[in-house]
């Protein structure tokens, strides 16, 4: 989130940084509800002694010691050696030049701020399902483009730059190397000669050419906005290094000041951004967050008169912005923003100093903090009135903060009656409440609240005027209003958008420098020649904060002296920087011709591989940084840089992966345990219990010695303060980079949130470990590897393939669905089938191992590799299922003894009355009526029936 980017009644966003860990507070996952009763009397003062002193919630937990695993197959030796082949071959390098015929599929992961962290076991989640898709497309015969790449400016680098003096690229570099081995110690199928960092000039040069292209079209523009000021520190902060008005570094405190600042118009675009979300594929819940970000609202401007002392009429109007002019009989004061540009010329003098002083106090909080509902309402009045223009009342005119100035015309007209902000604050200063509105159920409340839904117009009638709303509904009466207001000069309909400007600068240096300059004699920016891109950023080695307000690049002094490029005067550079959304609302199109010097992008290519066809990153990023990409990406559209209206077809977010769950228990002060779900209101301590003397009972856990005890069971978001963080590199060395994509993918859906859990792992590695044998065969007697496999080359059976393709059914048709968790169980399922058969034909074996590759690709590759083929399996055709061969061949054959049905028999579909007959007379329930018996017929309908009618004298003996 940018530092000054505010949205009325909105969270703020965290930056973007494109790490799925970054996500905001989950909530917390409880597996016995029933367990956690808010209201239990129940005291908890303690955990026991290894665990903090905080109850009900932390519980440190060891990291678990992992069991010597037994390796299922050696993926030490198999992983690397796949890697380094896939490198030198560059089997999953995109050609330049694609044969533009075929399809395309263009699958794209939020690219990660490469974090000095490393990468956490949430990355590899959303990647793994991209890489499944990306390697399935182009083993069905798609051109694929699947990138990497890094969001590399921002925050933490300039911030270790300050502490420790190491250049925030020295940084940089070495945390996308750390990166990058780990991506590819994942087996990630990306084209790395794509990769791209925004921090690079070859990158940002064209970043800072789009700055140029929005500032010709009058979408950037310089405006004085209120910033995060810490004059202690005497630098501007961003939102996330504010916490409760102090600064996070040395809790200075923090104002809100206005500056001169550079903005995105975002808001010319806000319609087209609103209407182009019908026809997205996109998870609704981000549609409508993106609505209600975007935040539309229809009402009308009136104009309110200010009033001088003597009730005459002033050349001042207040413009307000209201929703429901149907309730404008039912004002009764008037609010406006402290930073209303007209508060100063509308305040007493007996008022002056208390709005002053409070002016000062809202300036400290930030809107999100002015607009929460819960929060107290305050304000002062302003010692003024204003004319009500259809009653003609003088009303008072207050300054209160729940008002903002950013939002409509920043002043409203309070109907105390029918808002809730508003019956609060004139119930608190005791200011007039006047009903307007009837419901339709006729019942006011009257008592404690505003009504604030329609209904039929009450008290809101002057004839004087023309202007009559009674007994009219509230949708005929506003348009009423809005008429008359039109027709008499006192309004307009107006449409409003929650969506502000956005703020497109940092006073920070690791950032993109705006490639503008100001001659010393004028205040407006010109732009530098588009020849001049890219505006490198220039060395510096002290990256700490002027102190004087401007930015850190204000000290490269050459740097920042230079000429008018069109007046040739003097002139000096911008030494704002752009904020780190910026590289990251384009690079999708910079990785289908990343090493383009000319253009953007080549139009062709950017007409062949656009859109993109999937997305996939955190739910973090929903309202952002995808507003701000597809702003970019209609401006682009409109100077035809771009073919498509939108830039991401479907975009699918990925859960987040909790800890491992913890098991808690309860002891009272004897050391007894006490069952979670008792009422007691004796101080607990709180002791974790292991997992293996754990078990399910219904809902509950209980102790596996003492089922009476039910115990709460907890899974907290990965964090390193909880210490219950799984490093990908661990799972790595313990069960290989195949083991730990298969079980991120077998974890869940995988738009769910789960849970960690390692000897799921396990799981998933004796999986592998099962398929590797079936193939390969087990190691012989002296530990060594057998060479080759033990597949023949005989013909499957018609049950072979009717399981094959029942696993190639459900796995393709999972992998498109994105549920990647049952196309597991199926490939799980063939393996116990196919353990049951003596011989193990090649053609159902190789096909197997073409399903098995895009989940668990270094093993399939090896064991392609071992079924005698030279070749990368990378792109071989995926299985197509043939739905012959899925036609169970068998079928129940109800058999009859003179008519009655007294059993069936599984047959052949084709079976032969003969083999019927000798099948039945051998079945257990069956034979006791045939055994020793005469025959007289049988009558047979093949797949349908077997009739057998005996010889009249053997009934009475035989059928009992
Ligand atoms: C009178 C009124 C009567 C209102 C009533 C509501 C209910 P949305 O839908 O979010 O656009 N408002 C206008 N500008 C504001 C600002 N700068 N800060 C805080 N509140 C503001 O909301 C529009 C409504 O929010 C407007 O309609 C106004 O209150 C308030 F029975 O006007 B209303």
């Amino acid at each position: 989130m940018s530092s000054t980017h505010t949205q009325l009644g909105l969270q703020p966003q965290p930056r973007l940084t494109f790490n799925s860990l970054l996500l905001p507070s989950h909530p917390l996952l409880t597996f016995s509800p029933r367990l956690h009763n808010p209201t239990s009397k129940r005291r908890c003062v303690s955990i026991t002694a290894s665990a903090s002193n905080e109850p009900n919630d932390v519980v440190e937990q060891k990291p678990k010691q992992q069991s010597a695993v037994k390796r299922a197959y050696p993926f030490h030796e198999i992983e690397p050696k796949w890697q380094r082949y896939w490198e030198e071959d560059g089997t999953f390098r995109t050609p330049d030049e694609v044969d533009m015929s075929k399809p395309k599929f263009y699958v794209l992961d939020m690219f990660p701020y490469p974090s000095g962290a490393g990468l956490h076991v949430g990355h590899p989640l959303g990647y793994t399902a991209t890489d499944i898709l990306a390697r399935l497309k182009r083993m069905q015969g798609y051109n694929v483009l699947h990138p990497m790449g890094w969001d590399a400016f921002g925050l933490p680098a300039e911030q270790y730059a300050i502490e420790t003096g190491t250049h925030p690229k020295i940084t940089t570099l070495k945390n996308i190397d750390r990166f990058r081995s780990q991506l590819k110690s994942l087996g990630f199928s990306y084209d790395w000669d794509r990769e791209i960092s925004t921090t690079e000039p070859e990158y940002y040069k064209w970043t800072q050419w789009i700055f140029l292209q929005l500032l010709k079209r009058g979408l950037a523009y310089q405006a004085e906005v209120p910033v995060n000021w810490c004059p202690a520190l005497g630098t501007v902060l961003a939102n996330e290094e504010v916490i409760d008005g102090l600064s996070e570094r040395g809790g200075h405190p923090v104002i809100r000041k206005p500056m001169k600042q550079w903005m995105l118009k975002i808001t010319a675009y806000a319609d087209r951004l609103l209407e182009d979300l019908d026809d997205l594929d996109w998870p609704e819940s981000i549609k409508e967050m993106q609505r209600n970000w975007i935040g539309k609202s229809e009402g009308a401007e009136m104009e309110f008169s200010a009033l001088s002392s003597d009730g005459q009429e002033r050349d001042i109007k207040i413009t307000i912005y209201t929703t429901r002019p149907d309730t404008i009989f039912g004002a009764t004061y008037l609010v406006i923003a402290p930073e209303h540009p007209l508060l100063s010329s509308l305040v007493s003098t007996a008022q002056r100093e208390s709005v002053e002083e409070y002016i000062d106090v809202a300036s400290r909080k930030s809107d999100l903090e002015r607009t929460e509902l819960q929060k107290e309402k305050t304000g002062v009045f302003s010692g003024c009135y204003a004319k009500n223009p259809v009653n003609g009342e003088a009303i008072p005119i207050w300054v209160a903060d729940y008002v903002l100035g950013s939002y409509g015309t920043g002043a409203i007209m309070a109907v105390p009656a029918h808002d809730a902000r508003d019956y609060e604050f004139a119930t608190k200063y005791d200011i007039p409440i006047r009903w307007v509105v009837m419901p339709h159920d006729k019942k006011l409340s009257g008592s404690g609240k505003a009504y604030s839904g329609e209904g039929n117009v009450i008290n809101s009638s002057n004839t004087t005027l023309g202007l009559d709303i009674n007994s009219l509904s509230s949708k005929e009466a506003a348009v009423k209003v809005i008429e008359w207001a039109e027709k008499t000069g006192n309004g307009k309909t107006k449409v409003n958008y929650k969506l502000r400007d956005w703020l497109f600068a940092r006073q920070r240096y690791w950032g993109e420098p705006i490639p503008v300059v100001f001659s010393d004699d004028v205040d407006e920016g010109v732009p530098i020649h588009e020849t001049e891109l890219p505006l490198t950023l220039p060395e510096l080695d002290d990256f700490s904060p002027t102190g004087t307000g401007e930015p850190p690049l204000a000290k490269a002094v050459s740097w920042v002296k230079t000429k008018d490029p069109l007046s040739g005067k003097p002139a000096r550079r911008e030494t704002s920087t752009m904020p780190q959304w910026a590289g990251s609302c384009w690079y999708y199109l910079r990785f289908m011709d990343p090493k383009n010097s000319k253009e953007l992008v080549a139009k062709t290519k950017e007409m062949y591989w656009s859109p993109v066809d999937v997305y996939v990153g955190g739910a973090e990023h929903a309202v952002l940084h995808l507003l701000y990409a597809r702003f970019w990406h209609k401006v682009l559209y409109d100077i035809g840089v771009v073919s498509t209206k939108e830039p991401f077809k479907c975009v699918i977010n990925q859960g987040i992966i909790l800890g491992e769950v913890q098991y808690i228990a309860y002891k009272d002060s004897d050391g007894n345990f006490v069952s979670a779900d008792s009422d007691t209101s004796a101080e607990l301590q709180q002791e974790i219990i292991p997992e293996e003397k754990v078990i399910k009972s219904g809902d509950s856990f209980v102790l596996k010695d003492n089922p009476e005890i039910s115990l709460i069971a907890r899974s907290h978001k990965m964090s390193k303060s909880r210490g219950n963080v799984v490093n990908p590199d661990d799972v790595v060395s313990e069960y290989g980079a195949d083991s730990l994509r298969l079980y991120e993918m077998f974890m869940g859906p995988l738009r769910d949130s789960k849970q960690w859990n390692t000897s799921g792992i396990e799981g998933v590695h004796r999986f592998l470990g099962r398929a590797w044998r079936l193939v390969v065969g087990s190691t012989s007697s002296d530990g060594t590897l057998k060479e080759g496999t033990v597949v023949t080359d005989e013909d499957p059976t018609s049950e072979q393939l009717r399981s094959l393709h029942k696993c190639i059914a459900k796995v393709t048709e999972e992998i498109e669905a994105t549920r990647f968790n049952t196309g597991i169980s199926a490939m799980m399922e063939f393996i116990n089938v196919a353990y049951k058969w003596k011989k193990h034909p090649r053609v159902i074996i190789e096909a197997f191992v073409l399903l098995l590759a895009p989940y668990a690709p270094h093993m399939a590759e090896e064991l392609w590799f071992r079924l005698g083929h030279s070749k990368s399996l990378a792109y071989e055709a995926f299985p197509k299922v043939n739905p012959a061969y899925l036609e169970e061949s068998t079928i129940l054959l109800p058999v009859q003894i003179n008519g009655k049905t007294r059993g069936t028999i599984q047959v052949e579909k084709t079976c032969s009355e003969v083999d019927a007959f000798l099948l039945a007379s051998k079945d257990g329930k069956l034979s006791k009526y045939l055994d020793g018996v005469s025959i007289k017929k049988r009558i047979f309908v093949p797949g349908k029936i077997l009739n057998v009618i005996l010889d009249r004298q053997n009934i009475k003996t035989a059928v009992r």
